[in-house]
């Protein structure tokens, strides 16, 4: 069933401070998407990025802090044991262990990742802990963990999780050891947002490829690639197939179009079409690339149908079909 600009009740977000004094009302909102440019602002990757808004509205209502929304939001899809790309409950690397990705990033160039890291169930908030308590952007595998545990963070036991666990082991009969590069495997959320004074932060976390080769890090802990935010342009994220976003530093090149005056739908546009033209063997590569400049105008694009993407505003929550490159 095509979910194109599905509307989402408020009763289906999971949060009774989602759009506080419009709730009974917004049923009758058609959704749209956001091309007026409303602030505040939320927008993420695929739907689970109908709860992971709905978490980073509440947040943003609580403290007032984009940066803490966009924490607050992927921590959601962080725990969601039906996303199989992100979080512990992820799919392993192809030895069969888990390995997370995370970034964080805000307007003014303040920005914290984690690679390779295991055990931990909110890289985000880790990463996070590197921005805001280490003079470093980027820990990876060990030391990231040994930082973890520094902060207090729990350390959760390496156990793959039933349906991760029943996917490996389908996936060992007949791989060969190879990584799977194709265009299903894409769940990663990103998600970024501007608040009603203009400010923006943005936030990626992942579990990477599923059976990736044990240590490969994809372009969700790669600010520019998985991740870019500007307060004087905009911001961009990306999901899909890591190495071709970090082959064209995908969600710097967006805000550094957008800087040049495209609109964020023209800069993932062009974006995508470097990718395309970059990358070989296209037809079983998946990538999708959401931007948000600093007026609160959206743009999506993705190299294949099938990416869409939830975007919040005081008006709803509303999943949308991004268009593609390729069309079916
Ligand atoms: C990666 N961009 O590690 C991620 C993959 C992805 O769900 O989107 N996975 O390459």
């Amino acid at each position: 069933m095509s979910q194109r600009r599905k509307f989402i009740k408020q009763s289906l977000m999971g949060s009774a401070l989602f759009l506080p004094g419009v709730a009974a009302s917004c049923a009758q909102v058609s959704p749209k998407e956001n091309t007026s440019g409303e602030k505040p602002l939320i927008l993420s990757t695929w739907n689970h990025g109908i709860p992971a808004n709905a978490d980073a509205w509440a947040k943003l209502q609580e403290t007032g802090s984009i940066l803490d929304a966009v924490e607050a939001g992927v921590r959601n899809t962080e725990l969601d044991m039906e996303n199989l790309s992100v979080g512990l409950q992820g799919l392993p690397d192809r030895e069969g262990i888990t390995t997370l990705d995370a970034s964080i990033m805000t307007g003014d160039g303040s920005c914290g990742t984690v690679a390779f890291v295991r055990q931990v169930k909110h890289p985000i908030s880790l990463a996070r802990a590197v921005m805001e308590k280490t003079p470093h952007v980027m820990l990876v595998g060990e030391g990231a963990r040994q930082f973890a545990i520094a902060e207090g963070f729990p350390m959760e036991e390496e156990k793959l999780s039933p349906k991760a666990q029943e996917a490996y082991d389908k996936w060992k009969v007949t791989s060969q050891y190879k990584p799977i590069i194709n265009i299903e495997n894409h769940d990663t959320i990103g998600m970024i947002g501007i608040d009603a004074n203009g400010k923006l932060a943005g936030s990626c976390t992942t579990s990477g490829l599923a059976y990736k080769m044990h240590g490969r890090v994809g372009d969700s802990p790669i600010i520019g690639a998985g991740l870019f935010v500007d307060d004087e342009v905009g911001a961009a994220t990306a999901t899909g197939l890591g190495e071709s976003i970090i082959r064209i530093c995908g969600s710097f090149l967006i805000v550094e179009l957008m800087r040049q005056g495209r609109t964020p739908q023209e800069a993932c546009e062009e974006a995508v079409k470097r990718l395309v033209a970059k990358n070989k063997g296209i037809n079983d590569i998946q990538a999708g690339f959401l931007a948000i400049n600093k007026y609160g105008e959206v743009g999506a694009y993705a190299v294949h149908p099938g990416f869409n993407y939830a975007q919040a505003t005081s008006q709803g929550n509303v999943l949308i079909d991004s268009k593609s490159h390729f069309t079916p």
